[in-house]
């Protein structure tokens, strides 16, 4: 899943028009070809002269840019970040969208009495990011489901959040549709939620939980 330095611009794995009418084709373009490619080759910039920081992961980096040698740390933080954030937010979002079913579900249930709590949190969680930023859905150390915010290109991965679902609420992700209308994008963006891969994240989640619990014991 090219998780390593050179880090290459994965396709989209739907066609860009594919979201339509919820979000178009022509931000589809902008975000992931030019958005999410600069991301690429500025992260494959800062880390051109450091061997050292190649062999980290795309998550080490997002989670540990703050080890790293001052003078690259900021640009690794931010463009990781912009990595990391894109290619989730990307893969939380598909044409072809079923409901959330199996744990994932009775989980929605319990901490949010079901999907459309979830969404109303979601959206005011996203609504209340100043600025740039994303809205999360997170697994938290203690296996529940959390809302979390993040400003610019940071994430809540050292916070404790194993991430499932990501919205990202940057004007450019709307504005060429919604214009400034960030609550008309988020009611979009609801419809096109991929819950399947939310599940096989969720699940995944709760796996490597179980693991360091066990490694613990
Ligand atoms: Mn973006």
């Amino acid at each position: 899943m090219n998780d390593l330095y050179p880090f290459i611009n994965l396709p989209l794995p739907y066609a860009y028009d594919a979201l339509e009418p919820y979000i178009d084709e022509k931000t589809m373009h902008l975000h992931h070809d030019r958005h999410l490619q600069t991301y690429v080759d500025n992260l494959n910039a800062a880390l051109k002269d450091h061997p050292e920081a190649q062999r980290m992961s795309l998550q080490q980096l997002v989670t540990y840019s703050g080890r790293l040698p001052r003078s690259m740390r900021a640009a690794v933080h931010n463009n990781a970040g912009g990595v990391y954030n894109h290619r989730l937010y990307f893969d939380s979002i598909t044409p072809g969208t079923h409901l959330p079913s199996g744990e994932l579900e009775r989980a929605i249930v319990m901490e949010f009495g079901g999907l459309s709590g979830l969404n109303e949190k979601l959206k005011a969680a996203a609504l209340s990011v100043f600025g740039s930023g994303y809205a999360w859905l997170c697994v938290t150390p203690a296996g529940k489901l959390a809302i979390a915010t993040s400003p610019n290109q940071d994430t809540p991965l050292a916070r404790g959040c194993c991430p499932i679902l990501l919205v990202d609420v940057w004007e450019h992700a709307y504005y060429l549709k919604h214009y400034n209308l960030r609550a008309a994008y988020l009611d979009d963006f609801a419809h096109v939620i991929d819950w399947d891969k939310a599940e096989t994240r969720f699940a995944e989640c709760r796996m490597s939980r179980q693991r360091i619990a066990r490694r613990r014991l």
